[in-house]
């Protein structure tokens, strides 16, 4: 893991653990719960009239993620948790110093969560930093529980950005570590960095943003992603899977992406890799490689490229958006269309 080092404008970055929860808005709070609860087998920690708590299996924090009844379906913010409470200072400078509108809360704000801080990063992405959050019982040997995607945990947020090259550096001054990329000779397409040890935390995919692409929940086996497939297919309720199930070549997880009834993607996802070393080498991929997106070569539907979830700032209204510089669904892969590479 990396250690937070002193950056060439002398500010230390917080040290960041990992990607730890998300706050989405929907619309319905009674359908969402059937998506999320009955259907991904995501446990209710914590209910209230108008929001969810939602955590994995394996997760012995209070939630990874909780959904919000609102007006408008919307990504509210996404949370980090870091190593120590001094490093909710090193946030709030970090940030300070980069011109980004930074807000404290106090603990309680949200339900579970101790002290925090939250900012609108240089991206347009309201992101929050926060160390205590309530010990919860553990229920990973609760098979007789589990039910659904049988869900252990949150892995990965993956963000909608118009220049991506600008994210990487963001990402990277606030010590985040690349494993792979989509290029050409000249241009970045999409990358994945992290802090835990795995692919990713966080990963960016190029178009109009800021919007939240999706949030990737970690299963434990290939079974569950295919399992969860054949219940949606079984209740006739296709219309919620948008890609896959396949094998990614990027990343090498198994995965489908899923639509909540909101229009929110998730992807359900299992068995990528270990990144820990220090010296672990980045992966990267041509953009004309078929096998990027899918290690099978299965075309990508238009729609995931191009949908996603707005986002709220740190006034509660809808980001404005910026159109993308480059287009990585518009590069063909092969004039024929059959996945040979020309350049
Ligand atoms: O589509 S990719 O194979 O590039 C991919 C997308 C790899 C890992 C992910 O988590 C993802 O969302
Ligand atoms: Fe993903």
């Amino acid at each position: 893991m990396p250690a937070p080092q002193t950056r060439l404008d002398g500010i230390v970055p917080p040290d960041i653990v990992r990607s730890a929860y998300a706050e989405l808005v929907v619309t319905d709070l009674a359908r969402s719960r059937w998506f999320w609860v009955d259907m991904l087998g995501m446990v209710v920690q914590h209910e209230e009239r108008d929001a969810l708590y939602l955590r994995g299996f394996d997760e012995l924090t209070h939630h990874s993620l909780v959904l919000r009844r609102g007006d408008t379906a919307a990504a509210d913010r996404l949370a980090f948790r870091v190593r120590s409470p001094a490093d909710l200072d090193r946030a709030e400078r970090f940030f300070g110093a980069r011109g980004c509108p930074v807000k404290r809360f106090p603990a309680g704000a949200t339900v579970g969560v101790g002290e925090s801080v939250r900012v609108e990063d240089p991206l347009g992405f309201v992101v929050e930093f926060f160390h205590d959050i309530d010990p919860v019982e553990r229920l990973h040997q609760r098979y007789d529980l589990r039910r659904g995607a049988e869900i252990a945990r949150l892995d990965h947020f993956n963000i909608v950005v118009p220049d991506i090259p600008a994210a990487f550096a963001h990402y990277e001054s606030l010590g985040f570590s690349c494993s792979e990329t989509i290029e050409d000779g000249e241009k970045l397409y999409a990358a994945w960095m992290y802090r835990k040890q795995t692919v990713h935390d966080v990963a960016f995919t190029g178009g109009a943003g800021p919007r939240l692409h999706h949030l990737g929940f970690f299963a434990h086996e290939s079974a569950q992603v295919l399992r969860t497939c054949d219940i949606f297919g079984s209740l006739g309720l296709e219309q919620h899977i948008e890609r896959g199930p396949g094998r990614h070549g990027v990343s090498n997880a198994f995965y489908v992406y899923l639509r909540d009834p909101d229009g929110h993607r998730l992807e359900v996802y299992t068995s990528d890799y270990f990144t820990g070393d220090p010296d672990h080498p980045v992966l990267r991929w041509n953009v004309r490689d078929p096998r990027r997106r899918d290690f099978w070569g299965n075309a990508v539907i238009e729609s995931w490229y191009k949908e996603a979830s707005p986002v709220l700032g740190l006034d509660a209204t809808i980001q404005p958006l910026r159109e993308a510089n480059v287009d990585e669904s518009a590069v063909r892969v092969g004039a024929d269309g059959l996945g040979v590479v020309t350049s």
